[in-house]
């Protein structure tokens, strides 16, 4: 999304920077505040946001550990989580759903997604057509429920979508019932009329208005009355694959009485996301998924010895678990960059499975006064072909994993120097997690 994109400009202006102050960080705000406009994120959240991040930019505790840099973008983070509003909580057990919105807007591409993901969680679904205004919507929710495994009813030949749906509850008894209402090109008292007498009969659990992003800040608008005329639970809004105005459109949802349920962010079965507002900012920020990425650094410390990655002292016996432990990070890149901090070389931890066992083995293969000193291995081409005999590897294999031993250990002794990162993994390995080191 061109937000993202535009956020991550702004953001990498001021962490490029060797150091920031004040002034840095009132041009930063002037940047945010023209992308978030330029998204259509409504002006006056936008001065509530700029106020917020200088305050707490500005005045507020920083946290010890943290340089300037990190504090500003943590607030930045904090308050963009803030502005995009909640996370939200599908009920997964048996329950109704009532979908409404405007012509077009993807209501009934979001049955059958709605009707797929609750299959992927085991419960059966079954899908109610009471769009009769448009006889072509019944055959799409008939072909989207084949595709999702879910039941399909409806009664043929009936205009009244009240009795549409009064009809099928006597026959569906799936755990979730999903009822495609009509659209119109906006909302009148006709389809508000409409939509209260389908709710009569189906007595909605949830009921989820679907908006198209592209429409911006007035999806907030719109959530405020679709909500008078049938209480939403709610908020799907759709095409966010699509559309700049993604962030206005959610975040003037969040500030109505309405909240963000979930997203659809394209036009296939699996292209619905349970709304994560931290993980849909932290997307926009370039950091993919800071929940996962929390858990498994949790994961991570509580396995790897910490003492190891504090230790002053890298031999190859403490970079091969600091390989494993950045490894087991996967796609996710490596923690140790995202905290600004080079690590472990970027290409090593992308390497396969089979590298890091080559790896193991060539360790494995080594004396332990060579684990403890790789400077008696280097140009030493006995002990080389020694190492790549026991593990099976070239020795050309072997001249590799030491240079980029030896590039690591460079960048290590860069840290040392780097007071400050070295308190920033103490507190990150005692559990604070991402929050507490920046991000
Ligand atoms: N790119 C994209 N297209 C979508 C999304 N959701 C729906 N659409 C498309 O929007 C159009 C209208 O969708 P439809 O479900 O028929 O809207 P309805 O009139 O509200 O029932 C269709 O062409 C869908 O494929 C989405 O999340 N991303
Ligand atoms: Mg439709």
């Amino acid at each position: 999304m061109d937000l993202g994109k535009k956020l991550r400009e702004a953001l990498s202006k001021l962490t490029k920077r060797p150091y920031i102050d004040e002034k840095d960080v009132r041009l930063l705000i002037k940047d945010l505040q023209r992308v978030l406009i330029s998204s259509d994120v409504n002006v006056k959240l936008v001065l509530k946001l700029s106020r917020s991040i200088e305050e707490r930019a500005l005045k507020s505790e920083k946290m010890e550990a943290l340089s300037l840099k990190e504090h500003v973008t943590k607030v930045v983070y904090d308050e963009l989580v803030k502005l995009m509003g909640e996370t939200y909580q599908p009920r997964l057990d048996r329950h109704r759903i009532l979908m409404c919105g405007l012509y077009g807007s993807g209501k009934t591409t979001s049955c059958g997604k709605l009707a797929h993901f609750y299959k992927t969680k085991g419960l059966s679904v079954g899908l109610i057509a009471a769009d009769t205004d448009r006889p072509a919507a019944q055959e799409q929710l008939e072909q989207l429920a084949k595709k999702a495994g879910a039941a399909y009813y409806t009664v043929i030949g009936e205009k009244n979508p009240v009795t549409i749906v009064r009809e099928s509850l006597k026959k569906a008894k799936e755990d979730v019932i999903i009822v495609d209402s009509a659209g119109r090109s906006a909302l009148d008292g006709d389809l508000a009329d409409e939509l209260k007498a389908i709710a009569d009969v189906l007595k909605p659990d949830e009921s989820y208005l679907v908006i198209s992003a592209d429409i911006g800040q007035v999806a907030g608008k719109q959530a405020i009355e679709f909500n008078a005329a049938v209480p939403l639970s709610g908020v799907i809004a759709t095409k966010m694959d699509g559309s700049g105005k993604g962030g206005g459109a959610l975040s003037s949802v969040s500030a109505s009485e309405s909240r963000i349920a979930f997203i659809g962010i394209g036009e296939k079965m699996g292209d619905l996301e349970i709304y994560n507002s931290e993980k849909f900012v932290g997307r926009l920020l370039g950091v993919p998924d800071i929940g996962a990425l929390m858990e498994k650094i949790k994961e991570i410390s509580n396995e790897t010895d910490v003492k190891k990655l504090e230790t002053e002292e890298l031999t190859i016996e403490t970079f091969y678990e600091q390989l494993k432990a950045a490894k087991k990070l996967g796609p996710l890149g490596n923690v140790f960059s995202m905290l600004g901090a080079a690590d472990i070389p970027k290409e090593m931890v992308h390497e396969s499975e089979g590298k890091l066992k080559k790896y193991e083995n060539m360790i494995n293969s080594m004396t332990k006064q060579e684990k403890k000193d790789a400077r008696i291995l280097k140009n030493n081409a006995s002990r080389i072909a020694r190492i790549a005999k026991g593990s099976g590897c070239t020795e050309k294999d072997v001249r590799e994993f030491l240079a980029q031993f030896e590039k690591m250990e460079k960048m290590m002794g860069m840290f040392k120097k780097n007071r400050g990162f070295r308190k920033k993994m103490e507190k990150m390995m005692k559990g604070g997690g991402l929050q507490n080191i920046g991000m």
